[in-house]
C-alpha cells in the first residue's frame, strides 16, 4: 500500500512508519516539523539524540535499501497544498497522528489553549474535507484517545467507542448504540472529542472510511526497527509539559530526582507499550472497514494502572524515591478503570507488559542519555487553574 504517515515524525509516528516500511509499504511522512518548535519554545530537547527527519530517512535507506519520503506541510494551515498533495500521490491508507498532543501544553495560557483547538481540529477537519474533493478512497486512521471517555468506568467496562443504550419511546422502548459520552480532561481531551463528531459525519454523509484509535498512554521508546541504528533512534519527552507518566518516572530514577506523584497518585489510566502501538496499527490497517460502514473504533491500551503503583514499581526496581505533589491538574484523585479492548487481540495482538523486563530496558535508555537531561524542565508547572497553578511546587 501506499500510505501518508501524518505527524510522522513524532513519538508514535516515527516508529509506526518504519515498522510499515519494514512490511514492504511505500511510506510518505508528512509533517509540519512544529513538536521541534514546540521544543525550541519550551527550551527542551529529547532526552534522546535525535538527528533531522531528513537524516532519519536517509539512515533507513543506507541500512535496509527501503525508501520513505517526508513532505514538509501544515495540515491546519495550508489547505489547498494538502488537497494538492493528496491529488497528486493518492494514498491507500492514511494514518493520522498530525496534532498537539500535550494536555498539560493545552492548558498552559489561552493562546496555548487557541493553539491546541485551531490546530488540532483544523487538521482533522481539513483532511477530511480534501479526502471528499479529491474522491480518495483512502481509509483513514486516526490516532484517537481513552482520554474521551473520562477514565471512570462506573462499574462497567468502558466498551470500544459505542454506548448500548434503551429509549422509552411511545411504541416502547427501542435499542440503539450511541457514541460513548465524552468527558474530556483538557483542551487537548477535547480536541480529540470533537474530532470524534468530524468523523461520525464524514462517515455518514460521505462514505469515508474511518477507523479511530482511542490509545492510552504510551510507554518506552524503542521498537525492533529504532533499535536498528542509533540515528534511528526515537523522540523520548521527559519534561512537565510532554514526558507521559511512566517515561518521567523512568528518568527521574535515572537523574536521583524524586518519582513526582500528583496527588495521592490515585488516578488509574490505560497503558500500552510502543511496539504495540506499532502492531495495532498495521492490524488496523489490514481490517479496514467498508464504504457506508459507521466509524470502527478501537480501544488501544493492553492494561491499566494506578499511578502510585507504577511509582513504587519503578522506586522498588531503582531504589528512588517518591514524592506525593499537589496536583495541578483537575481530575480526580481515585479512580477505577476497566477497558475492553477484546477486537484487538481477535486481530492477534499478542500484548507486551509491563511485568516483561522492558522497564529496565527504558531505565537503561534513561541511564545512558541522563546527561542530556535539564532538571529544571523536570517539574510539571502547567496548571488547570489559577488556583491549582498557585499551589505547584516548583523545586520539589
Ligand atoms: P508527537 O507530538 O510526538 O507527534 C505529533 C507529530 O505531528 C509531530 O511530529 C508534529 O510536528 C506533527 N504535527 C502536529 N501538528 C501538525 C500539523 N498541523 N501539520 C503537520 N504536522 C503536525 O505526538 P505522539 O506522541 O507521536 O502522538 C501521536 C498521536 O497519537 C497524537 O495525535 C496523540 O494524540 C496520539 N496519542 C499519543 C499518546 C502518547 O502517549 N504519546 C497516547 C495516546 C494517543
Ligand atoms: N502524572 C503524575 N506525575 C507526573 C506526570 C503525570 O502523577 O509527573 C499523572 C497525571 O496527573 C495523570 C496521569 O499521571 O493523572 C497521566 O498523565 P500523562 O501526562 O502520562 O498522560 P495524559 O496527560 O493523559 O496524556 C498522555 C498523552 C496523550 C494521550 C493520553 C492517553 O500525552 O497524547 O492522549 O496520554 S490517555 O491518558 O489514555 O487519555
Amino acid at each position: 500500500m501506499r500510505i501518508a504517515v501524518l505527524g510522522g515524525d513524532g513519538f508514535v509516528g516515527w516508529p509506526t512508519s518504519l515498522h510499515l516500511s519494514e512490511l514492504g509499504h511505500e511510506v510518505h511522512i508528512v509533517d509540519n516539523l512544529s513538536r521541534r518548535w514546540i521544543d525550541a519554545e519550551l527550551g527542551v530537547q529529547s532526552l534522546t539524540p535525535m538527528d533531522s527527519i531528513q537524516e532519519r530517512c536517509r539512515i533507513w535507506k543506507q541500512e535496509t535499501g527501503r525508501q520513505i519520503r517526508f513532505h514538509l506541510l501544515d495540515l491546519a494551515k495550508e489547505y489547498e497544498r494538502l488537497k494538492q498533495w493528496l491529488a497528486d500521490h493518492k494514498p491507500d491508507a492514511v494514518i493520522h497522528f498530525a496534532e498537539q498532543r500535550a494536555a498539560p501544553y493545552s492548558m498552559k495560557t489561552d493562546r496555548h489553549k487557541v493553539y491546541t483547538v485551531d490546530n488540532n481540529v483544523n487538521a482533522t477537519h481539513n483532511l477530511l474535507a480534501a479526502l471528499v474533493e479529491t474522491g480518495i478512497d483512502a481509509h483513514l486512521v486516526h490516532l484517537g484517545t481513552m482520554g474521551v471517555y473520562g477514565y471512570s468506568s462506573v462499574g462497567a467496562p468502558i466498551p470500544e467507542g459505542y454506548l448500548d443504550v434503551q429509549i422509552d419511546t411511545p411504541s416502547g422502548p427501542k435499542d440503539q448504540q450511541i457514541l460513548y459520552p465524552t468527558r474530556p480532561g483538557s483542551i487537548y481531551h477535547m480536541t480529540k472529542s470533537l474530532d470524534q463528531i468530524l468523523f461520525q459525519f464524514y462517515a455518514q454523509n460521505d462514505g469515508l472510511r474511518i477507523t479511530d484509535l482511542h490509545q492510552g498512554i504510551v510507554w518506552g521508546t524503542h521498537t525492533d526497527q529504532t533499535r536498528r541504528h542509533e540515528q534511528l533512534i526515537n523522540r523520548f519527552d521527559y519534561d512537565g509539559d510532554y514526558g507521559t507518566v511512566l517515561n518521567r518516572f523512568l528518568i527521574q530514577a535515572a537523574i536521583g530526582y524524586p518519582l513526582t506523584v500528583h496527588g495521592s497518585g490515585g488516578q488509574t489510566r490505560a497503558f500500552i507499550h510502543l511496539q504495540d502501538c506499532v502492531r495495532c496499527i498495521e492490524l488496523a490497517l489490514s481490517d479496514a472497514p467498508k464504504p457506508g460502514e459507521r466509524v470502527r473504533i478501537f480501544n488501544q491500551m493492553t492494561e491499566t494502572h494506578r499511578v502510585r503503583d507504577l511509582a513504587q514499581m519503578v522506586a522498588g526496581m531503582t531504589g528512588a524515591r517518591v514524592l506525593n505533589l499537589p496536583n495541578p491538574r483537575k481530575e480526580a484523585a481515585e479512580n477505577d478503570l476497566i477497558v475492553r479492548n477484546d477486537q484487538f487481540l481477535a486481530l492477534g495482538l499478542n500484548p507486551i507488559t509491563l511485568q516483561e523486563g522492558l522497564l529496565s530496558e527504558v531505565v537503561e535508555v534513561a541511564r545512558k542519555y541522563a546527561h542530556r537531561i535539564d532538571r529544571s524542565r523536570v517539574p510539571a508547572v502547567s496548571a488547570w487553574t489559577r488556583d491549582l497553578g498557585a499551589r505547584i511546587d516548583r523545586n520539589p
